[in-house]
């Protein structure tokens, strides 16, 4: 979960939080029952509106005190409101792992257990879920394994992951709207266990989504591969956005530039920003780099999107799907290795 600087200069977490704390009233049941798949020119398939954004938050789920929480989480995030909030750590610097040592053996471990939490995710998502019910979900497997789930409490987010139905791009807040037969479902998942991230994503078709649903998912996943396989001591970080830009386009897709792949490690987001789309960065990939690579592909020519009422959910202009997949590469003497490839 991470935007573009230029995005983050636009949206700063002060006016996040003052969002947040306005008063809203909840959304009603009849609005999630007006919220029926209807044709378009991207398909047939329920478009989400902000006017069914999460109002009232519910309180963050308990983590027991022995699980270490990152630096961001403020201290009294669990105990007070959100306008009581006491200041969190900083996120910044440069990620590097030194390979052969326990910090690679610990980014790994938190790594692949993201990785098989979001497995044991897409092993029962289902019509009539609610996407509070996949975080309940995903909560609970991070703290049974010791993990933190990073989401909570990172610049006042509520819940554990994100879950980001159709036309919203990212950053979507689990609520209480219960997931259609006809509904792609993005879910980002990242655990720090140990003092380590890991984070990846994947977007999951439900059973009865129709058919451009589902290219635009198997394209993604795609990119996202094509992506992976540029990877290497020594390769340009910015052949990454070339292979993914130019399968999607290839597609009659495009890709959202106002999320970017991170520097990971110890910090849940560092440098460098890792561009999906056509760009002209120098940097080399050198070993010990590791980063994510999460490209956002949008149905039709115009991928860019805006933030809700609720601070977080980024949904498409034109109401088109965005689907989302998201790996975890850590860059060795000889190659990249995909740490959050459980399969
Ligand atoms: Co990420």
């Amino acid at each position: 979960m991470t935007w573009a600087t230029s995005a983050a200069r636009c949206f700063s977490r002060r006016s996040r939080l003052a969002r947040l704390t306005r008063c809203f009233s909840s959304p009603s049941k009849t609005e999630w029952e007006h919220n029926t798949p209807s044709p378009s020119q991207f398909g047939t398939y329920a478009v989400l509106s902000s006017k069914s954004a999460m109002e009232v938050y519910p309180p963050p789920r308990p983590v027991p005190e022995s699980i270490p929480r990152p630096a961001y989480v403020p201290a009294n995030f669990f105990t007070a409101p959100i306008w009581e909030h006491l200041p969190g750590g900083e996120e910044v610097g440069n990620e590097g792992i030194t390979l052969g040592s326990r910090e690679e053996d610990g980014v790994r471990a938190a790594a692949r257990m993201a990785g098989e939490v979001l497995r044991a995710v897409g092993q029962i998502v289902e019509p009539g879920m609610t996407t509070d019910d996949i975080d309940a979900v995903v909560h609970e497997m991070a703290v049974k394994r010791g993990a933190y789930p990073s989401p909570l409490g990172y610049s006042h987010f509520p819940r554990s992951c994100t879950t980001s139905v159709n036309n919203i791009i990212a950053h979507g807040i689990p609520d209480s709207r219960p997931l259609l037969a006809t509904d792609i479902v993005n879910v980002d998942i990242t655990l720090y266990y140990n003092g380590f991230h890991g984070d990846t994503s994947a977007t999951f078709v439900l059973p009865a989504a129709d058919a451009a649903g589902r290219e635009l998912v198997r394209v993604t996943r795609e990119a996202l591969e094509l992506g992976i396989s540029v990877c290497g001591p020594g390769k340009s970080y910015a052949g990454i956005g070339k292979v993914i830009e130019e399968h999607a386009r290839k597609h009659g897709m495009s890709v959202n530039t106002q999320f970017v792949g991170h520097g990971i490690g110890r910090k849940f987001h560092a440098y460098p920003h890792i561009l999906h789309h056509k760009n002209h960065e120098r940097g080399l990939m050198k070993s010990g780099d590791c980063f994510t690579i999460e490209p956002p592909l949008v149905q039709g020519t115009r991928p860019r999107g805006g933030v809700w009422d609720d601070g977080w959910t980024v949904a498409t202009d034109t109401g088109a799907r965005s689907a989302q997949f998201e790996h975890q590469i850590l860059i060795t003497e000889t190659g990249a290795d995909v740490l959050t490839r459980v399969d």
